[in-house]
């Protein structure tokens, strides 16, 4: 037997980030991924897919996404969607369904178990601040059966405060879970939960935004049924893939030597053009460069399908050609370089704002 574990998926969220036309590109674009994993699970022979909460994003899905889902759900009939709702999700979906699908499997506040006939039982508690301080009291699982249990939160060595969202991972040890099918921490994480299970976020199917960089997409748990044993891995599944880069421009004099050490760094790395990419400069420049990033950033428009591109490059003072500088300059930058109580990034930056400030009243 196969399954899918996914959460987070977040559909029509508001990705404030990025420009109008590219959110709801990227809005699409999800609602797509979403949809590719049910082909992937129809062609792939899956019997299920587990969603550990945090399907929507919004009170106000809009009924585009809320259709396709239904629709997918519905056109799927061999599979079984086990829905357990996060913070994020609300009714909104569930009560545009006339009648809830018979392959949609549902949870509530109080633990609901189904048993999927050979050994395998999917369990699962929607959490609240009432319940989640008590729920691992009430979890009564048979040691015999493959356990898979569903939870949205995030995980916690031991119980704290009375907030829903807290999951107190001590709690649930030695309980006989074979696969703890997390959902709410957006990065990927697989662990053992204790000598019999593992514990699993899947983290999100898509990036959407900076910090959600890197590889993603979902879990597909094989299960043995003969043994009952269930071997985890993760299929990378995103349409694009965030990446914040760190590019180090040390030397670099004006914009234009930036811009090829920029390219330098593109070619060299194989970062695919669907991708989002935020290129952070860094190492030490000169304080007269005139390194730009708007500039830069319209420069590298068409490398890939989203760029920015932020400066965090410090100034290098080149002391001694202020030593006999005469100048008003050279005294503003001696009396600077004596000043025993700032360190030398701040007195690089005084600096180099104050030679910015005499140039410009020159
Ligand atoms: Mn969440």
């Amino acid at each position: 037997m196969r399954i899918i574990h996914t959460a987070d998926i977040h559909l029509d969220s508001k990705m404030g980030k990025l420009p109008r036309e590219e959110a709801k590109r990227r809005r699409d674009e999800i609602v797509d991924t979403f949809k590719n994993m049910i082909d992937f699970a129809s062609k792939e022979e899956v019997d299920a897919i587990l969603i550990s909460g945090d399907l929507f994003d919004t009170n106000n899905v809009s009924n585009l996404y809320q259709n396709l889902v239904k629709d997918v759900i519905i056109s799927n009939p061999h599979i079984l969607f086990f829905y357990l709702k996060g913070n994020h999700d609300n009714n909104s979906f569930l009560s545009c369904l006339d009648e809830i699908p018979n392959n949609l499997m549902l949870f509530d506040e109080d633990w609901t178990s189904y048993d999927l006939g050979n050994g395998i039982v999917i369990t699962g508690i929607e959490l609240t601040p009432d319940n989640s301080r008590v729920m691992s009291d009430s979890l009564l699982l048979e040691a015999d059966k493959l356990n898979i249990v569903m939870l949205h939160g995030q995980e916690s060595q031991y119980k704290s405060g009375d907030k829903a969202e807290v999951i107190a991972i001590s709690e649930l040890k030695n309980k006989g879970i074979d696969y703890l099918a997390l959902g709410h921490v957006h990065a990927r994480k697989l662990e053992a939960l204790d000598s019999r299970g593992k514990l699993c976020y899947p983290g999100c199917l898509e990036g959407r935004g900076f910090d959600e960089c890197g590889e993603k997409g979902f879990m597909l748990l094989d299960i043995d049924e003969d043994s009952l044993r269930i071997t985890p891995s993760f299929v990378p599944f995103a349409r694009r893939t965030i990446y914040e880069l760190p590019v180090d421009v040390t030397g670099a004099k004006s914009s234009y030597d930036a811009e090829r050490i920029i390219d330098g760094f593109i070619s060299d790395s194989d970062l695919s053009r669907d991708s989002l990419v935020r290129l952070v400069l860094v190492g030490q420049v000169s304080m007269d460069s005139d390194i730009e990033t708007g500039y830069l950033t319209t420069h590298f428009r068409d490398a890939f399908y989203y760029v920015e591109i932020i400066d965090n490059t410090s100034f290098s003072v080149d002391y001694d050609s202020y030593e006999f500088d005469e100048s008003l300059k050279g005294e503003f930058v001696r009396v600077v370089k004596a000043d025993t109580d700032l360190t030398d990034e701040e007195k690089a930056l005084i600096i180099k704002t104050g030679i910015d400030l005499l140039r410009d009243n020159r």
